[in-house]
């Protein structure tokens, strides 16, 4: 019901309304909405008034729009808790999607003069970079650049990266990952982005840094990755 006498804008208490109904599973992932003139005759509201709730929700990742064909109640957020140090292939099979990857990049370079100080090794010295859009169940989540000494992790292919780099440093290397930092921002998607992670422009994304260490300390990778932020969201717990 829109209360009209409310001091909430009235498409704020819609998008309210329609949050609650997807959130309670009322309305489904793939459902489709009634026809925005519906909803505008229905509560008596303007046209504009429903799209203006409908594009928050759109923003916020509840629905999304299909050309010519209507908009839908989205998937749900992938939810990821930010307590242990875990792979992408990890994260994925843990909520029973299948992980992939589209690799964009792989090349030995040498180190520029960020990376080198990344990696705690000197400028010039052969590094891995690595682009790679991660997938779940073939949707694209993540665009990630990955830097690696090439002195420390040896034998690095495509094929490899293909499948989990975690699990051929430690299965095959013998390797142990020990600790991350991370840190966590917001951006607008780049063009690159874009394309690959297929958003619209001005969509927001999470912009995530990791420096990965090994067990005595030696820096094992440098990441930078981009997580859809329509499609995924951090939970961080915390103790006093
Ligand atoms: C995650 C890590 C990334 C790591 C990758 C290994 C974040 C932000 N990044 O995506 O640092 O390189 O997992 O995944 O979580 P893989 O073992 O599946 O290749």
């Amino acid at each position: 019901m829109i209360d009209k006498s409310s001091p909430l804008p009235i498409y704020y208490q819609l998008a309210e309304q329609l949050k609650k109904r997807i959130e309670s599973g009322e309305l489904q992932p793939g459902d489709a909405l009634p026809a925005e003139r519906e909803y505008a005759e229905q509560l008596q509201i303007s046209r504009m008034t429903v799209r203006q709730a409908i594009n928050n929700l759109v923003n916020d990742g509840y629905l999304y729009r299909q050309k010519g064909k209507g908009t839908f109640v989205a998937e749900k957020k992938l939810e990821q808790q930010l307590v242990g140090l875990t792979s992408f292939t990890e994260d994925m099979k843990a909520r029973g999607l299948v992980p992939s990857s589209r690799l964009l990049h792989f090349k030995i370079v040498p180190a520029t003069d960020k990376i080198a100080d990344q990696l705690k090794i000197n400028k010039y010295e052969p590094v891995y970079e690595i682009v790679r859009i991660r997938l779940a169940d073939d949707v694209p989540m993540a665009l990630e650049t990955v830097y690696i000494s090439a002195n420390l992790v040896i034998g690095l292919t495509e094929e490899v990266i293909h499948h989990s780099l975690y699990q051929y440093i430690e299965e095959k290397l013998g390797f142990t990952i020990s600790r991350a930092t991370q840190t966590l921002e917001a951006a607008l998607a780049s063009e690159m982005e874009m394309k690959h992670l297929n958003i619209k422009k001005g969509v927001p994304i999470l912009l995530i840094e990791r420096h990965t260490f090994l067990e005595d300390g030696v820096p094992l990778e440098y990441v930078k990755s981009s997580y859809r932020a329509d499609r995924y969201k951090f939970t961080i717990n915390m103790n006093r």
